[in-house]
Parts: structure tokens; sequence; C-alpha cells
């Protein structure tokens, strides 16, 4: 019983917590997104009875590449660049253009106004290398 007891209080202290967390924030949303190069070497590859060797795979990934919020919520997000060279990062939809360059952190700012899925890309790369992100903003 008393040990019961002593989980109930736990959660409510963790409950009370997560409320004045959420009310400190005044609604203001903040989101760090690191920008990560994966440069892959692959020896040897067999497709189709075809064989390739020294296949160089360099793909850039934000991480993490989806981000949610509620329309209406003030969204900073702060994002470092970890990639050997200059990285964009736009979102059309809110103007947002920014390039960060290696080993560098830069913050955005804006109001998630518009409702939707907009697409996070960079500006400076092929989709295919910089692979895309979402904003989701949730009516
Ligand atoms: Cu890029």
């Amino acid at each position: 019983m008393m040990r019961f007891t002593r989980i109930i209080c736990i959660s409510f202290v963790l409950a009370l917590l997560t409320a004045a967390g959420t009310a400190y924030a005044g609604g203001e949303k903040t989101f760090k997104i690191i920008m990560n190069a994966y440069d892959t070497n692959i020896p040897e590859l067999n497709v189709e009875g075809v064989t390739v060797k020294n296949i160089r795979a360099f793909n850039v990934l934000n991480e993490p590449e989806a981000i949610a919020v509620h329309k209406g919520s003030k969204v900073k997000i702060t994002i470092e660049n970890k990639s050997p060279i200059s990285e964009g990062f736009s979102i059309d939809e809110y103007g947002i253009q920014e390039v960060i360059k290696a080993g560098e952190t830069k913050t955005v700012s804006f109001t998630a106004d518009k409702a939707g899925a907009f697409t996070i890309w960079c500006q400076l790369h092929p989709k295919n290398i910089h692979l895309p992100g979402t904003l989701n903003v949730i009516d």
C-alpha cells in the first residue's frame, strides 16, 4: 500500500512538472535539428547479376526529419550543421531560406499560422542527396 501511494505521488509530481513546463514555454515550441552527413562506401554490390564496385553514397539528413506543432504556435528551430559543407534550410510557405555553414548553428523563429504539411528542404543540394523533411502544422 505504501509503495502504491508513493507511485501515485511521483506520477502527480511528474504531471505537475509537465504542466508547468508547458505553461512556462508560453505556447512557444522549441526544436533542435541536426544536419548530419553520411558518407558511405559500398565496396561491392551485385544487382541482377551485375557487379559494381566502390559505390559512394553521400547523404545529408536533418534529424529529426519531421516536426509537428499546433496552428498558432510560436516556433523556434535551432539548426546545427554537422555536415562538412554548407547546408540549406528552407520552408517555402513560411518564407524561410537559410544557409548554414559547416559547423555552424542558426535559429529560425516564426508563427505557425498556416495549417498543413510543409516541406523542409535544402536549396543547395538535390533532394536525393539532402533528404527533405516535413513541418506539420496541425489545425
Ligand atoms: Cu544540403
